[in-house]
């Protein structure tokens, strides 16, 4: 029997493990018919948040954009989505990425459609116009090698343009598949495991992972992963590119 005084989930001072047994639901204005779990906010200490939303039949998600861009990917089910004057059904591994200053809305969802959410604080960049509305999909004919090593392929899904400021890749770990070294880097992730199991190294501490649990890391939060189990592991993350790194 399992104790419900035990989780997975840890919440450090550079890095969080959530998994969904710690969940509990917040009411977000204009999100209706619909749970939505805040995985990563500022007040973690984090400069993104992510969410998890699971929409009921009749749920619906209507607001425009203010400061912050916001990323949608379908994680289950099928929804009709409305933005920047285009209107699309969207189903399970399809985004949508709204620019700050965008309506948008989401309806007609399937019963229990999840969606995973990235948002951001856009930071303009002179002589480069904000981005505009991107759809698009997982596509594994769209992700290369990642450092030579065939086992490892990494899709991004944004365009590879100044005018963004934050990037959301997927990145699979075929069977053996690990990160070639540990990453000491400024730019900060959010990330959500879509597919099997993992080992996860964060600041010298080994965590085990799987579908559906979500991982923040801090800048300079050293990490490293490797896939385990019978099939491999995919998450979907979110990194800030782009920038000047200092205000020095
Ligand atoms: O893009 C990245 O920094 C990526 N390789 N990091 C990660 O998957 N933890
Ligand atoms: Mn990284």
């Amino acid at each position: 029997m399992e104790l419900p005084a035990l989780t997975r989930s840890v919440v450090k001072r550079n890095h969080a493990i959530i998994a969904p047994d710690g969940y509990i639901n917040s009411n977000v204005p204009g999100w209706t018919g619909c749970t939505v779990n805040v995985i990563i906010n500022e007040q973690m200490g984090a400069r993104l948040c992510q969410t998890i939303v699971t929409l009921r039949e009749g749920g619906q998600l209507e607001g425009r954009t203010e400061a912050s861009q916001i990323f949608f990917y379908v994680v289950e089910g099928q929804v009709q989505v409305s933005a920047g004057g285009q209107d699309r059904s969207l189903a399970k591994g399809q985004f949508v990425y709204v620019p700050v200053g965008q309506e948008y809305r989401f309806q007609n969802p399937t019963e229990s459609t999840q969606l995973l959410t990235f948002h951001k604080v856009y930071e303009p960049l002179a002589g480069h116009p904000a981005p505009t509305v991107v759809f698009g999909e997982k596509d594994d004919s769209k992700a290369p090698i990642y450092m030579n090593d065939d086992a490892l392929r990494i899709q991004e899904l944004l365009p590879n343009e100044l005018s963004f400021d934050m990037a959301v890749n997927i990145f699979t770990y075929d069977m053996g598949g690990r990160l070639p070294m540990v990453e000491t880097h400024i730019m900060e992730h959010g990330l959500l495991y879509l597919q099997g199991e993992a080992i996860y190294m964060l600041d010298q501490q080994w965590y085990p992972v799987k579908k559906g649990d979500s991982i923040w890391m801090a800048p300079y939060c050293q990490q490293w992963a490797t896939t385990m189990g019978k099939e491999p592991s995919v998450y979907i993350y979110y990194k800030n590119v782009n920038r000047f790194p200092t205000s020095v």
